[in-house]
């Protein structure tokens, strides 16, 4: 098969699916073409069957606004033409939806069908997607995919409820390679706390939706019962948050920020806790990662977490903004070692759910069925 794969290149979630079903599909000897406005995080360009395609724009000095959505449907009809794709596979409705859709009008003008399908995230539904200035498009260009996938059933009733769908929404829950983990490399636990404290852990695009308040929060109330230290890893817009509670709770010593990083595992592998409390979260893919590192989780129950986190299980999952219950469950696990490694094994045997395995052949078999409609 030739897939074209559209995605973000941001360590955002969406980015990171779309990166791994695209070079597991290359390893199963497919060609895979991606393509976007610079090279996706967590891909490896030099494995064999991966092509880069970057969506460059130009600037002219009538735009306030570069035509983004333009120079994708463009570069998306130069690829199918020249390198015959069979299927693209958008991750993330906006605007991705929107250029395929134009893109397939055009190919379709010179005789070409290019079956779509769209993979729904999170915010292109829930934040940006049904703001009315993006809405009927989104909604028409969804609409308009041979195929619709969600990452979550919490995602699919979003998804409904939000807008006019008139097709079927398949849930394909994201994946992780556990084999993958087994293999990495832990970081030197020494580096982050000393022997008698505990480590928790954040990671995310540290955006409002994030709650990073809660994250620093809720640390200040565990760091009263439990000599520990906070980790907070990514890079966004609330990082002046971090520092402005910082030191409003004096936490200076105890919290550190860190920014991307490519390898999370190695750092997650020497924690203790994951903290998300996040806002809104269809699925919550840093969570499912820190599990795979057998860290039990302390999140907000919003969206498709408590899919992925089960309560009392792999973790706690409280409401949104409680975050004196999450600092006592957090309390709770850390307090007792024994209660912590079975928690630990538990967020292990979570993970194990979501699988690559498992999900992985869930994409492989949609795309033969996309590849009937050719
Ligand atoms: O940044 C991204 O790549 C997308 C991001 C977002 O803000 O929409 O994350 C979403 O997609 C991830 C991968 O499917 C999910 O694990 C996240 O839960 C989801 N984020 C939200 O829904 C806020």
């Amino acid at each position: 098969m030739k897939i074209g794969v559209v995605c973000y290149p941001t360590y955002g979630g969406s980015g990171i699916v779309a990166t791994q079903v695209g070079m597991d599909m290359a390893a199963l000897g497919n060609q895979v073409h991606f393509i976007s406005y610079s090279l996706p995080a967590r891909l490896d360009v030099t494995l064999p069957n991966i092509y880069f395609h970057q969506v460059s724009i130009k600037n002219y000095p009538l735009f306030e606004y570069q035509p983004f959505s333009l120079a994708l449907s463009t570069i998306i009809v130069n690829i199918a033409e020249t390198q015959g794709l069979d299927l693209l596979h958008v991750h993330y409705a906006i605007p991705h939806a929107y250029a395929a859709y134009f893109a397939k009008q055009i190919l379709m003008q010179k005789g070409i069908n290019l079956p779509i399908i769209t993979t729904l995230h999170g915010t292109d539904i829930t934040l940006v997607g049904k703001h009315p200035v993006y809405k009927s498009g989104v909604e028409f260009s969804i609409n308009q995919s041979d195929y619709i996938t969600s990452v979550s059933e919490s995602l699919k009733r979003d998804t409904y409820e939000v807008f006019s769908i008139k097709k079927n929404i398949e849930v394909i829950p994201n994946f992780i390679d556990n084999d993958l983990i087994k293999d990495t490399q832990p970081c030197l636990r020494g580096n982050f706390v000393s022997t008698n404290e505990k480590l928790l852990i954040h990671v995310s695009n540290l955006r409002k939706i994030k709650r990073i308040d809660d994250v620093v929060k809720i640390f200040n109330l565990v760091q009263k019962k439990i000599k520990s230290k906070l980790l907070i890893v990514g890079e966004g817009p609330e990082s002046e948050t971090i520092e402005k509670l910082t030191h409003e709770f004096k936490l200076e010593d105890k919290i550190k920020t860190i920014g991307s990083i490519q390898n999370v595992p190695c750092i997650l592998s020497v924690a203790d806790l994951f903290l998300l409390p996040s806002e809104q979260e269809s699925f919550g893919l840093a969570a499912l990662e820190a599990m795979a590192c057998s860290l039990p989780v302390i999140s907000s129950n919003a969206g498709g977490i408590t899919e992925v986190n089960k309560d009392g299980f792999s973790g706690f999952a409280s409401p949104v903004g409680d975050v004196e219950s999450m600092a006592k469950h957090a309390i709770y696990l850390l307090e007792d070692d024994s209660r912590l490694q079975k928690f630990k094994k538990q967020a292990k045997e979570q993970a194990l759910l979501f699988d690559k395995k498992k999900i992985f052949p869930m994409y492989e078999d949609l795309y033969h069925r996309a590849l009937l409609l050719k």
